[in-house]
C-alpha cells in the first residue's frame, strides 16, 4: 500500500489514528486532512491539507494530488449533538462517505475505512451480547446515518467491488484527544476530572451500562482490519467490536482505586434516553473469526492505561 489519508484528522479518533499510522507506516506515508488544524504536535511530521470533506472536487484533488491508496474517512457529528442539528448531522455523516465511496469506485483509492457505531442498534436489538446481525432500528439521527452508511458501504462493495471496511465502535476512551457531542463522552470526562482533582457531573444514570474501548485497542483493531486479506473480510456492512463494558458507578469505583477522592454527582439528562437504547455488550465473534480481533484492555486495564497517559507531561 502507498499513502494513507485520514479525512477528519483533527478529531478525537483522527489524532490517535494519525499516531498509529505514523508508527506503523512512517509519517511520510501519512497524509492528514481536515477543515481545522490538527492540535497534536506530531501532525507536523506528515503532510496536512486543509480540505472540506463535503466538497467532492476538493476530495478528488486531495486524493489525486497526494498519491493516496488508503482512506480513513472519520468525518462525523456524534449522537447527542446530532439530535440538536438533525439535517446538519445527516449531511455531514453521509456526504463525505458518499464522496469517498465514489472516488474509490473511480479507482482513485484502493481501500476505504469508515467508522460505524453501536448507535445503529435501538431497543429492538438484544442488549446483552448484541448479535452482529441484530435488527437495526436506531433512535438518533446519528444512528440512522450510520445504518444508512453501512448499507452504502455494502452496496459499493457488492456492486462495484470497492474494498471498504468498517467497525461499529463503542465509546472510545483515550487521553490524548477529547471527544465532542457524543453520549459516551462522560467516561472520557471522568478521567480528566479525576486527573485534575475535580468532581464529575455525570449526565447518565449511575447504572447505565455501555460498551467501551480504549483508544489503543480501537486503533490497533482498525489497523488489523485494514491489513486483513480482502477475502477474510466477510462483513461489508460493519463489524461489531467489543472492548469492555461498565456503568458510571463501576467506572467511578475503578478510578477510585487510583484516585480515592474522586467524586461524581449524577444529573441524568436527554442523553440518558440515547444510552438506554444502546447495547450493554456486543457479540463480536465475527471480528474474532474473520481477522482475529482480541481486545487488550478490560475495565481495570483501561483505567490504569488512561490515568497513566494523563499523568505524562504532554499526554504523548
Ligand atoms: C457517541 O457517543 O455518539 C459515540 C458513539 C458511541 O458512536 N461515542
Amino acid at each position: 500500500m502507498g499513502k494513507h489519508l485520514i479525512v477528519g484528522a483533527s478529531g478525537q479518533l483522527g489524532i490517535e489514528l494519525m499516531l498509529g499510522l505514523q508508527a506503523r507506516y512512517g509519517a511520510e506515508n501519512v497524509v492528514l486532512s481536515d477543515v481545522r488544524p490538527c492540535p497534536h504536535p506530531d501532525a507536523a511530521l506528515s503532510t496536512f491539507v486543509t480540505a472540506d470533506a463535503t466538497d467532492l472536487d476538493a476530495q478528488r484533488a486531495l486524493m489525486e494530488g497526494n498519491d493516496i491508496d488508503v482512506v480513513y474517512n472519520l468525518v462525523a457529528m456524534l449522537s447527542a449533538k446530532g439530535e440538536s442539528h438533525p439535517m446538519a448531522a445527516w449531511g455531514l455523516n453521509m456526504n463525505p462517505l458518499l464522496h469517498t465511496l465514489e472516488l474509490a469506485r473511480e479507482g482513485k483509492v484502493k481501500r476505504v475505512f469508515w467508522p460505524s457505531s453501536i448507535a445503529v442498534f435501538g431497543s429492538e436489538a438484544p442488549k446483552n451480547g448484541t448479535p452482529q446481525d441484530a435488527a437495526l432500528v436506531p433512535t438518533t439521527v446519528y444512528g440512522v446515518s450510520k445504518t444508512a452508511g453501512e448499507l452504502w458501504c455494502k452496496y459499493y462493495h457488492d456492486k462495484f467491488g470497492v474494498d471498504v471496511r468498517s467497525i461499529r465502535y463503542p465509546g472510545l476512551i483515550g487521553y490524548r484527544s477529547m471527544p465532542g457531542g457524543g453520549t459516551t463522552d462522560y467516561a472520557v470526562d471522568a478521567f480528566h476530572c479525576a486527573a485534575a482533582g475535580k468532581a464529575l457531573t455525570c449526565y447518565l444514570a449511575h447504572d447505565e451500562r455501555l460498551p467501551m474501548m480504549s483508544m489503543s485497542d480501537a486503533v490497533r483493531g482498525t489497523l488489523e482490519l485494514m491489513e486483513a486479506p480482502s477475502a477474510h473480510v466477510q462483513v461489508r456492512t460493519s463489524y461489531n467490536l467489543h472492548g469492555c463494558d461498565f456503568t458510571p458507578a463501576e467506572l467511578t469505583t475503578a478510578i477510585r482505586r487510583h484516585v480515592p477522592d474522586f467524586e461524581v454527582v449524577y444529573a441524568p439528562d436527554h442523553r440518558q434516553a440515547i444510552a438506554e437504547s444502546w447495547p450493554n455488550r456486543l457479540d463480536d465473534h465475527s471480528a474474532r473469526r474473520d481477522w482475529g480481533w482480541q481486545p487488550e484492555h478490560d475495565v481495570e486495564g483501561l483505567v490504569q492505561h488512561v490515568l497513566e497517559g494523563l499523568a505524562q507531561p504532554i499526554h504523548g
